[in-house]
């Protein structure tokens, strides 16, 4: 009788991984990143100990927080939004609102979200954006038990304060995205806070998500040391202006990333004398990722196959007590509140 034998298994150190593929970034303008200058953002579990987690968030500048939420709460937010949008003529007849997929026959341009450069000229559209802050899944998506304990554990405070002012944005494919920037060109009034990007719904690297420069806080705090000094000389109230003479009209950095990349490589570059490189993720309902407000980021342009909506809001936090940018607590966001 002919013997089988049962083949050796292969030791771990020799098997053979296929390393995921790099996502491809650009941002509205200019060319893609060079994949050398591209990579994937830190992954952390919930189970990770508070310490580690603030550990890192000080080392990086950020922290990614994987499956921090109920997937469907999250999907739940991203179906309420577009039931409200669908009247634009933003979805494609005969997909659903809970799977946001862009009417690819419609001009993107037209249906361009909060951040993404220009609002959309259409009065009832901005109307819709407006009052969408305010669907009732959405405030009680802000009041979430677990967001919020995460945060308060996070910030080690009793009571947190979100700024009232936070930004819901869409992304249709092909559309504008946001620039690149770090968040205190936004808040300078007030201390430093704590942002958290939320997206809802899947968003893979390349269909809209952030992304972030390595390593880059030190960046933005000499860039912010820089617009302050030039501003030595304008009124309090201009030199906290995301806007003022010395900033780009929107505020952004720059809406080409691959040129700033470029430019920074000199100005800037890194005391390790390696060039830090972009990271992104493919983000899944109910990750959030929080990040410092001097950490360079950007969305990556929505080029989504699928025609997939990038929808996400962002949010900000003190500690109770904390000196805050008074600005954002006055409403809710509004087309013409000048911030
Ligand atoms: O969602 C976006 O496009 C921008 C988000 C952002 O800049 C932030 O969360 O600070
Ligand atoms: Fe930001």
């Amino acid at each position: 009788m002919a013997t089988t034998t049962q083949p050796a298994p292969v030791p771990a150190h020799e098997l053979v991984y296929e390393p995921k593929q790099l996502p491809k970034l650009r941002s509205n303008y200019g060319a893609y990143l060079d994949q050398s200058n591209v990579g994937w953002l830190k992954e952390t579990s919930i189970d990770t100990p508070l310490e580690e987690v603030r550990a890192r968030f000080e080392a990086d500048g950020y922290v990614y927080m994987k499956h921090l939420m109920p997937r469907e709460d999250v999907l739940g937010v991203r179906q309420k939004y577009f039931e409200h949008l669908q009247p634009t003529g933003i979805l494609k007849p005969g997909t659903s609102p809970r799977d946001g997929i862009f009417d690819t026959t419609q001009d993107p341009i037209v249906h361009n979200g909060v951040g993404g450069k220009d609002l959309p000229e259409d009065l009832e559209r901005q109307r819709l954006l407006q009052s969408a802050h305010t669907l009732p899944v959405y405030l009680a998506f802000l009041e979430h038990p677990d967001f919020r304990s995460f945060i308060r554990k996070f910030l080690g405070c009793e009571r947190d304060v979100i700024v009232k002012r936070t930004l819901l944005r869409h992304n249709v494919p092909n559309g504008l995205s946001t620039g690149c920037h770090y968040d205190r060109i936004f808040l300078r009034a007030g201390e430093d806070f704590l942002t958290a990007w939320v997206p809802f719904g899947d968003c893979t690297a390349a269909g809209g998500g952030l992304m972030y420069m390595d390593d880059s806080s030190d960046v933005g705090k000499t860039m912010e040391e820089d617009f302050m000094k030039r501003a030595e000389h304008f009124t309090p109230e201009e030199r906290i202006n995301g806007f003022n003479l010395n900033m780009a009209k929107d505020g952004q950095l720059t809406h080409n990333v691959a040129e700033l990349d470029e430019q920074l490589s000199s100005t800037h570059a890194s005391p390790t004398g390696v060039r830090r490189k972009w990271l992104a993720a493919n983000y899944e309902a109910g990750d959030v990722i929080f990040h410092n407000p001097y950490m360079l980021h950007a969305a990556v342009k929505n080029e989504d196959p699928l025609g997939k909506i990038r929808l996400s809001t962002d949010l900000r936090f003190y500690p109770e007590g904390g000196r805050i940018d008074e600005r954002w607590m006055r409403s809710v966001w509004r087309p013409d509140d000048g911030l």
